[in-house]
């Protein structure tokens, strides 16, 4: 048990973890299932171009999530492009600015301009705030579930409704989640999730476009495969977006684990908020529990007014130890390189979360021991905040001094 100071890696002492602690460590599902798959594939020579297994895999989400149709396709990214196209976006689409880049990259590399809009204060794009980014120009919204935690769905759809917008979803997070109850994967005009290997169920690399919507899916479905109708029909311009058999594979074996997964982000989850329990300053981001959750991400609120450490020196405190927190989304998608030169509307829901929130490490890879000492040193740094505070500017100050 640390007691001193100078037990803390950040003055010399040992890291608490003797190896890097990740978030976002891939859930290994049924090996053995996986690799029987991959043998069959291999036997039956059909590895890609929505194959049997691709097929399958297609048939079992649309079931989980309750809706018509989904198109598999090889990432999230490709599949917001299809949804952007295959719903006839043009012009401008609003975007909320506290979400990963591929949301707005989506937009852009299709010649479209993302808009960003401010988030309110769970994260999620501000339905409040979104008449003052709305120009004529605007054809769509793109509003994200962060976290898997739900976007106020019914308002969004009465806005949208009233502008005459489409709306997607990128629900990259929200894999197996509800909003009100109804599985998110059914709002708006379609949903994207994404199967990347740090997600709740993954296929090495994966998404999905899910909809009740005919023409969409059937536009989707042919967009994906380079536009292609029939044998000698293309129908316009698309893209590959197809899914392989293998990444089908896992994805399927990552389904049948998906409920071990989830209970297992569950303890996880449950495991921190007992841990941080009244730690001042420090709050793990809950979920509604009436809802279905995935527990993936597990999100620690620093106010730096009470915990006495801000959420930077916090995490740089745990680096030293070898708990590699992620400071998703700083500094915001329209403060980074890629979009800071545009002129945007204020974001200060944005900033003020993108220097609050730190996410930690979950998911199988992660253990309830992990977890203790992790939470250990977490506590140990608010109750020595100001030794710690101060000792970081002064590393920071010597840094300068030195160059
Ligand atoms: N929309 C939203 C809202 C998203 O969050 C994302 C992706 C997308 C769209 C696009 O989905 P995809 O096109 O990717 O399907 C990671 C993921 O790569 C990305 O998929 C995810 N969101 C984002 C939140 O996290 P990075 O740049 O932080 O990845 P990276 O390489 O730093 O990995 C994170 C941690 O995971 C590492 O510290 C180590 C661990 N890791 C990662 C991989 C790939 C492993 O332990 N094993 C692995 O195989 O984006």
């Amino acid at each position: 048990m640390k007691l001193r100071l100078d037990d803390l890696a950040l003055f010399g002492g040992r890291p608490a973890f003797p190896a890097p602690v990740h978030i976002g460590v891939p859930n290994i599902g049924d090996r053995k299932r996986f690799l029987k798959s991959v043998n069959d594939i291999l036997d039956r020579r059909y590895l890609s171009n929505r194959g049997p297994v691709a097929r399958e895999f297609e048939r079992q989400v649309a079931e989980l999530v309750e809706v018509e149709h989904c198109v598999a396709t090889c990432n999230a990214t490709a599949a917001l492009q299809l949804a952007i196209r295959a719903a006839g976006l043009t012009g401008e689409v609003i975007v909320p600015s506290f979400t990963f880049p591929a949301t707005p990259h989506s937009v852009h590399w299709l010649g479209l301009t993302p808009v960003f809009c401010d988030v309110d204060p769970s994260g999620n794009i501000d339905v409040d705030r979104l008449g003052s980014v709305l120009t004529r120009r605007a054809s769509g919204i793109m509003a994200v579930h962060l976290w898997g935690r739900p976007c106020n769905v019914d308002r969004l759809a009465e806005f949208a409704a009233a502008h005459g917008l489409k709306l997607l979803y990128d629900s990259a997070h929200a894999f197996g989640c509800s909003a009100g109850g109804r599985m998110i994967g059914g709002f708006g005009d379609a949903e994207v999730f994404s199967f990347h290997a740090t997600k709740v169920v993954n296929s090495f690399e994966g998404g999905a476009l899910v909809t009740n919507d005919d023409s969409l899916a059937e536009r989707a479905r042919s967009l994906s495969n380079f536009g292609i109708v029939s044998e000698s029909e293309v129908a316009e311009p698309g893209t590959n977006a197809k899914m392989s058999e293998v990444a089908a594979a896992m994805g399927l074996a990552s389904l049948a684990a998906m409920p071990a997964f989830v209970a297992r982000n569950r303890e996880n989850h449950e495991a921190y908020q007992a841990e941080l329990a009244g730690v001042p300053g420090l709050r793990v981001l809950d979920f509604d529990h009436r809802e279905r959750n995935n527990y993936q991400y597990v999100v620690l609120d620093v106010d730096v007014a009470i915990a006495g450490v801000s959420r930077d020196v916090l995490t740089d405190a745990l680096r030293a130890e070898n708990i590699m927190g992620r400071r998703y989304f700083t500094p915001g998608c329209h403060r980074t390189a890629a979009y800071r030169d545009r002129v945007h509307a204020p974001m200060p829901g944005t900033e003020e979360l993108a220097e609050r929130l730190v996410v930690l490490p979950s998911g199988t890879a992660t253990t309830p021991r992990d977890i203790a000492v992790l939470c250990q040193v977490v506590r140990f740094v608010v109750s020595h905040a100001a030794e710690v505070a101060a000792s970081m500017s002064d590393q920071v100050r010597a840094g300068v001094e030195a160059l």
